[in-house]
């Protein structure tokens, strides 16, 4: 299959995170991107292509406009304002307080950020808009007729919903993509996000909608990130009822257990009989993860690849989390291997 790549991912270089109380240097890191990238050249997956641009209207598909307006002004703003570190969230729109947007850009990182971990730094919004590009060019490869292809995205994307920004995400690659595949003629499209943490962008983004099928594995929220979204109860809304299926699992779950999930998953999406299945591909359900909980060792995701592939269905795989770098290669291109070899 192809892969999508854009060199643009390294103005994405902020030298923060918010963990532990301390400022350390993010898990979300460039190193990320060129460790699949050497694999997908080392296993010989196929072409390797960069983006065409598309602009912004894809992105507006799926995101506010004033919270993409925001996103492409907060470094500017935030450092004329004589701030000394990346910008950061102090206050947020918390429950009983008003929900109106403020003017200043102190205030407008608290209504916008849906955590407070991701410093958004100079660069920050050009990566993020060759992210979305990189997904799109992809899923352009998928509309016009290709098995499959894969969107080697970075910053990653699903927790960034219609108008919040966090969790490493900025714009959501996978369902900028997804919408794409929709006005590009697909009927249907299911989104499958295997990535350890919900994706509550993607979520918050289709919620209401019977088009787009949404299911997630992941940690459950009662004991990890995002901790306000990705329970078993949140089925969708209106016309969208039925169509969100969230499995979340206990920390410490190996391949037995998340495996069980995935086919349910895989049932519930093949039962929808989508034209196309955008995967949101998170590595970090790997047993070496540093900031997550579950146990998957490296076979197995070649294993679930191939369960993904056994569907038959034209599928875009769009890069999101992983942190332990040294085996992410390894382990991301052991699905897109898995998946080749169903
Ligand atoms: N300081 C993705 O995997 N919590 N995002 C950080 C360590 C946020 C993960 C905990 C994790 C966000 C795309
Ligand atoms: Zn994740």
């Amino acid at each position: 299959m192809i892969t999508v790549f854009s060199e643009d991912h390294r103005l994405r270089n902020a030298r923060t995170e918010l963990h532990g109380g301390e400022l350390v240097s993010p898990f979300e890191s460039a190193s990320r991107a060129e460790i699949v990238l050497e694999r997908v050249r080392a296993v010989a997956l196929g072409a390797i292509q960069a983006p065409s641009r598309h602009g912004l209207a894809p992105v507006l598909r799926v995101h506010d406009g004033q919270f993409v307006e925001f996103l492409s002004t907060a470094w500017s703003e935030w450092s004329a304002t004589g701030n000394k570190g990346e910008a950061i969230p102090d206050c947020w729109p918390a429950r009983r307080m008003f929900q109106r947007r403020p003017i200043s850009i102190a205030g407008k990182l608290g209504y916008y950020a849906m955590a407070g971990e991701t410093s958004i730094s100079a660069g920050t919004w050009e990566a993020a808009c060759a992210a979305a590009d990189v997904a799109i060019s992809a899923a352009e490869g998928v509309s016009q007729g290709a098995a499959a292809a894969f969107a080697l995205c970075r910053p990653p994307g699903h927790h960034a919903a219609r108008d919040l920004y966090g969790g490493y995400c900025f714009l959501n690659n996978a369902a900028v993509a997804t919408q794409f595949l929709r006005d590009g003629g697909a009927g249907r499209v299911a989104v499958l996000d295997v990535d350890f943490h919900h994706g509550n962008g993607t979520q918050d983004i289709f919620y209401d909608r019977p088009d787009v099928f949404f299911a997630s594995i992941h940690g459950d929220p009662a004991e990890a990130f995002p901790y306000f979204s990705g329970y078993a109860e949140e089925t969708g809304a209106a016309a969208g009822d039925g169509f969100n299926l969230n499995l979340p699992l206990p920390r410490g779950t190996g391949f037995t257990l998340w495996r069980a999930a995935l086919e349910a998953a895989l049932d519930r999406i093949r039962r929808f009989s989508p034209d196309a299945l955008v995967v949101s591909l998170g590595a970090d359900t790997f047993a070496g993860d540093p900031i997550s909980s579950f146990k998957l060792q490296s076979a197995d995701f070649s294993t679930y690849g191939r369960l993904i592939g056994a569907c038959r269905i034209p599928t875009l795989f769009v890069l999101e989390g992983g942190y332990a770098v040294a085996e992410l290669g390894i382990n991301v291109v052991n699905v897109l291997s898995g998946f080749e070899d169903r």
